[in-house]
C-alpha cells in the first residue's frame, strides 16, 4: 500500500497504543529536555508556522531518542491572554469555552501531525491546578521584594483598553492592534527584573542562542556606563543629580533640564513661570517616550525661574523643563551641554541658550563648527588638553573627592509592569484591606479563582472590579471586610515558568519538586519565533534567576540552547494574513498527501532558520522520493531468495561510501537544524541506491539491505508514519522509533585505491590503480610493473623515476 494518510492514522493508534512515547524518569541520566514555544489557542487551527515549528523540532528530537536519548518532549497551551479575549469579544463566546474548545481541536491536529509528544505532561495556563502556581509565583516575588506595586505613567492602549509593558510597544503604537498607545498613571504591579540588569547580560555568554538574539537582548537592557554628578538649587536646600556618560564635558554645560514629571519642579518653580510650566506639564502627558525620544522632532521646553549651581565653576545656570528628559532613565536630570550633545544644541538655539565650547577637536578640523564630539579639552585650566576618555575619569575623580559625583551604571531595562485590566488572566492574589492595607492572599487559599460570570467586555476598567462574588472579600489578616486586586497577571507571567512546570503537571503540593526540576533542567533545546527576544525570553531567564535566589532551583539560565525558526511567507513573498488571501492551510495538504509528505516538504523546502516564501513545487518531488524508497524496498524483498555475494567489490564499497557519507553528514546536518541537506543527502543515498539495483546482478544483499534500512532510518525523524511502514515491510521489530540511530565508519569513507597517471618523459601513457596509502617506492615499482607501460618502455633505458605522491609517477627514459 503506497503510503497515504491512512497509514499516518495506522502509526498513530499504535503508538497511542503502546505509549511509546512516554518519557521515563528513570532513565534521567540520559535525559534531553526539548521544547517548544507552547502556542497560543486563539483561532481555531494550527497554521504553517506551528506545523513549522513543531514537526521539524520534532524530527530533531526523534533523531535524539534514536541516539539514545531518554527525551523529554511535553507540550501545552498558553491559554490566558489577550488574543483569546479578543476572539471571545468577537465571536460573543465566553474566553473559557472558546479557549477549552480551540485547545481540544488542536490537541488533535497535534496528534496527526504525529509528533512524539508525551501528552502525560500536558499544561494549559488557564487551568486554576497551573495559575494557583503563577499565582504562588507572584507571591514568592512578592515576599522577596520582587514584586512591588507603584503609580506610574504606563502605556495605555485606547483599543485594547488596557495597560501594555515597555516590551509590548512597537515605535509608539500597541503590538496587538497597531494602535497608538497613550500614557496613563495608574497604579501598577511590576516585577523588579532590573535586579537582574546585569547578570541578564553576563549569562549570554554561556548561552548557545544566535548572536542576534543575544544582541537584541543586551541592547535591551542596555547597560550605560558614566557618572550621576550633583547640582544645588542656588538659594535653596535642595540639590538633584543628573545622570551623564560625558563627564568631560561638564565645563561646557550652560542648563539643566528635569524632566518634566520630576517632582522638583513643583517646589523650584517661581511664580511667574509656573503656569507656563503646569501647561508643559499637561503637555508632555500626552507623548509616548518613544516620540519624546525622536531626533527629528522639534526640541521645546519651559523655564522654571530657578537655577542650579555649576558643582565646579559654582556658576548658575538656568533650570529648565524638557520633554527629551525622560523621568524613567538615570535621574531623570540632564546637565545640558550644547556645544557637545546635539540634543542639547538644538535646544540651545531654539530657546538662546548660552552655547559654551570645553573640546576642540584634535586635528582641528572642525573647530569651526558650533560643536565636536570627542577631542581634547579646552576652557578647563585643570584638564587642558587633556583626551576627552582621560578627562571623564579625571574629572569624575575630582568630583568623588568633593563627594559631589561618582561612577554609576545605568541600564535602559525597565521593571517588568506584570498587571493588566482585562478579564481573561491569572488574578493577582492581593488583597487590599480597610485595616491592614495591602495583604497577600495567604498561600494555602491559592488559587484566587477566576470567576466565569464576568461582563468581559473590556471598557477601561478591570472586569473583576465589576463582579462582586470575586471583589467582595474579607481580609485574611484581621477578617474585616476587604477588597480583591481586580487586575490579572500579563500572560508572559504564566509563559515565564512553564518550562518549569511540564516536568512535573501533576504536583498538587508545590508547583514542582525541587530535586526533580534540578536533574531533568535545564532545557537542552529551545525553539520558537524570533519575536520574542526581548520579551518571553528574557522575562524567563528573569524568573529562572530569581527562583534559584529563592532556593527553588539550582541552575542560572533555563534554556541552553536555542534555535528560531524562520517564517514561511505566503507565496506572495508577504507574511500570511487572511486579509491578504495567502494563508496556507496545512490540513488540506495533510488530507491530501499525508502528514510525512507535508513535514518532509518543510524541511526540505526551506532552511530552517530563514523559512521563506510558500510554494508547493517541492512536495511533488518530495512525494516521488518517497514513492522511490517505497520500491527500493519491493525490490529487496523480491531480491532476498536470491544468489548473493558477501565479498566487498568495487560496487560494492561505492554503495558502502555513499551509505556512510550520507549516515555522517545527514546526521550533522539534522543535529544542526539543516533539515534541507540533510534530505538532499538521503536523496543522493537513494541515487545510489538505484544505481546499484540497476547495475549490480548478482548482488551483496546484506549490504544492499542494511543501506536501505540505514536509509529508512535516516528519514525517520522526517516522515515518522512511513518509516515505521517501511520498517515493518523490511521485517523488521517494532518500533523503528527503538532502533539505534546509523553510525558511520570513518574506514568506508576513505577510499582504498587511488588513480594515478604514469608519465613517460612527460607525456601521460597509462593510469595505474594503487593503493591509497601507498609510498613512493611502491608506487614506483606498481608503474614499472603495470604492462602497458612495459610496452612504452621496450628497448629504453629508464634514468630517473619522480613520483608526486597520491598524483603521478613520472619516468625519464632514453
Ligand atoms: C551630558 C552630555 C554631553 C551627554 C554630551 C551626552 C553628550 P546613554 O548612553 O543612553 O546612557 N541623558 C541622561 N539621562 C537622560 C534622560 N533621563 N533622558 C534623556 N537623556 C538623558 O545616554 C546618556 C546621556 O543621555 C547622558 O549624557 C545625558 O546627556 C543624556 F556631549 O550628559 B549626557
Ligand atoms: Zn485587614
Amino acid at each position: 500500500m503506497p503510503y497515504s494518510a491512512d497509514i499516518d492514522r495506522k502509526w498513530q493508534k499504535k503508538w497511542a497504543d503502546t505509549e511509546i512515547y512516554k518519557f521515563n524518569p528513570d532513565n534521567i541520566d540520559k535525559k534531553l529536555y526539548c521544547l517548544e514555544m507552547f502556542s497560543y489557542p486563539s483561532g481555531a487551527n494550527l497554521h504553517v508556522g506551528h506545523w513549522y515549528n513543531y514537526s521539524l523540532t520534532d524530527s530533531w528530537a526523534r533523531m535524539k531518542r534514536m541516539q539514545g536519548y531518554e527525551v523529554f518532549h511535553p507540550m501545552g497551551f498558553d491559554a490566558f491572554g489577550l488574543p483569546a479575549e479578543n476572539y471571545a469579544i468577537k465571536t460573543g463566546i465566553h474566553p473559557e469555552d472558546s479557549t477549552l474548545k480551540n485547545i481540544e481541536t488542536m490537541e488533535q491536529q497535534l496528534k496527526e501531525l504525529g509528533a512524539t509528544f508525551d501528552w502525560d505532561y500536558e499544561i494549559k495556563t488557564c487551568m486554576p491546578d497551573y495559575y494557583k502556581w503563577t499565582q504562588w509565583l507572584f507571591l514568592q516575588l512578592y515576599k522577596a521584594g520582587l514584586a512591588y506595586r507603584k503609580n506610574a505613567p504606563v502605556n495605555w492602549c485606547p483599543k485594547c483598553n488596557t495597560v501594555l509593558a515597555n516590551e509590548q510597544v512597537i515605535n509608539g503604537t500597541c503590538e496587538r492592534c497597531e494602535s497608538e498607545v497613550t500614557k496613563r498613571d495608574l497604579t501598577q504591579w511590576f516585577f523588579k527584573i532590573t535586579a537582574y540588569a546585569q547578570e541578564l547580560i553576563d549569562k549570554l555568554d554561556i548561552l548557545d542562542w544566535p548572536e542576534k538574539t543575544k544582541k537584541i537582548q543586551t541592547n535591551w537592557i542596555g547597560r550605560s556606563e558614566g557618572a550621576e554628578i550633583e547640582f544645588q538649587v542656588a538659594d535653596q536646600e535642595l540639590s538633584f543629580k543628573v545622570f551623564t556618560t560625558r563627564a568631560d564635558t561638564l565645563y561646557g554645560v550652560t542648563y539643566v533640564v528635569l524632566a518634566p514629571e520630576n517632582p522638583l519642579v513643583d517646589k523650584i518653580t517661581t511664580a511667574e513661570n509656573r503656569a507656563a510650566i503646569e501647561k508643559y506639564i499637561e503637555d508632555t502627558k500626552k507623548q509616548t517616550d518613544i516620540e519624546r525620544l525622536s531626533t527629528t522632532k522639534e526640541k521645546t521646553g519651559a523655564f522654571t525661574g530657578a537655577y542650579a549651581v555649576h558643582p565646579i565653576t559654582g556658576e548658575k545656570v538656568p533650570i529648565w523643563i524638557a520633554d527629551y528628559v525622560l523621568a524613567s532613565y538615570g535621574t531623570g536630570c540632564v546637565m545640558a551641554v550644547p556645544a557637545h550633545d546635539e540634543r542639547d544644541f538644538d535646544f540651545a538655539t531654539k530657546y538662546s541658550l548660552p552655547i559654551k565650547r570645553v573640546i576642540k577637536s584634535a586635528d582641528g578640523t572642525n573647530d569651526d563648527l558650533p560643536f565636536c564630539e570627542y577631542g581634547l579639552l579646552v576652557n578647563s585650566a585643570e584638564f587642558d588638553g587633556v583626551s576627552s576618555d582621560d578627562a571623564r575619569i579625571g574629572i569624575v575623580k575630582k568630583l568623588e573627592a568633593d563627594k559631589k559625583g561618582s561612577l554609576k551604571i545605568n541600564y535602559r531595562l525597565r521593571d517588568w509592569l506584570v498587571s493588566r485590566q482585562r478579564y481573561w488572566g491569572a488574578p493577582i492574589p492581593v488583597i487590599y484591606c480597610e485595616h491592614c492595607g495591602e495583604v497577600a492572599v495567604p498561600e494555602k487559599d491559592l488559587p484566587v479563582m477566576l470567576p466565569y460570570n464576568v461582563e468581559f467586555k473590556p471598557d477601561g476598567e478591570s472586569p473583576l472590579k465589576k463582579c462582586d462574588e470575586f471583589i467582595n472579600t474579607v481580609c485574611p489578616k484581621c477578617g474585616g471586610p476587604a477588597k480583591r486586586d481586580a487586575d490579572t497577571l500579563d500572560t508572559f507571567v504564566c509563559s515565564s515558568w512553564y518550562y518549569l512546570r511540564y516536568p512535573d503537571n501533576k504536583n498538587s503540593d508545590k508547583p514542582f519538586d525541587t530535586e526533580w526540576i534540578n536533574k531533568i533542567l535545564p532545557v537542552d533545546k529551545y525553539v520558537g519565533g524570533a519575536e520574542h527576544a526581548a520579551m518571553h525570553l528574557l522575562y524567563a531567564r528573569f524568573i529562572t534567576k530569581a527562583l534559584r535566589d529563592l532556593g527553588y532551583v539550582n541552575f542560572d539560565e533555563p534554556f541552553l540552547s536555542l534555535v528560531h525558526q524562520g517564517t514561511i511567507l505566503g507565496s506572495d513573498g508577504n507574511k500570511m494574513s487572511k486579509s491578504k488571501g495567502n494563508t496556507i492551510s496545512p490540513d488540506e495538504y495533510v488530507r491530501k498527501y499525508g502528514s510525512d509528505i507535508f513535514r518532509m516538504y518543510l524541511g526540505f523546502g526551506f532552511n530552517y532558520v530563514d523559512g521563506g516564501p510558500w510554494s508547493d513545487d517541492g512536495l511533488k518531488a518530495i512525494s516521488r522520493f518517497v514513492g522511490r524508497i517505497e520500491r527500493l524496498v519491493e525490490s529487496l524483498a523480491e531480491q532476498k531468495q536470491k544468489t548473493s555475494r558477501t565479498d566487498m567489490d568495487k560496487d560494492d564499497k561505492e554503495l558502502n561510501y555513499a551509505r556512510h557519507f550520507a549516515i555522517k553528514n545527514a546526521t550533522q546536518d539534522t543535529e544542526r537544524f539543516q533539515f534541507n541537506t540533510s534530505i538532499s543527502r538521503c536523496m543522493e543515498l537513494v541515487n545510489a541506491l538505484y544505481k546499484y539495483d540497476a547495475e549490480v546482478k548478482v548482488k551483496n544483499i546484506k549490504l544492499f539491505e542494511d543501506t536501505i534500512s540505514d536509509l529508512v532510518k535516516l528519514v525517520s525523524p522526517f516522515a515518522p508514519h512511513f518509516a515505521e511502514e517501511q520498517w515493518e515491510l523490511l521485517g523488521y521489530e517494532y518500533s523503528i522509533f527503538n532502533q539505534p540511530w546509523p553510525q558511520y565508519d570513518d574506514k568506508a569513507l576513505t577510499k582504498d585505491t587511488i588513480e594515478i597517471a604514469v608519465q613517460i618523459n612527460g607525456t601521460v601513457r597509462g593510469k595505474i590503480d594503487i593503493s591509497a596509502n601507498a609510498d613512493n617506492s611502491e608506487a614506483e615499482a606498481a608503474a614499472l610493473a603495470d604492462d602497458k607501460i612495459k610496452q612504452f618502455l621496450e628497448g629504453k633505458e629508464i634514468k630517473k623515476v619522480i613520483v608526486v605522491k597520491g598524483r603521478l609517477v613520472n619516468i625519464v627514459a632514453k
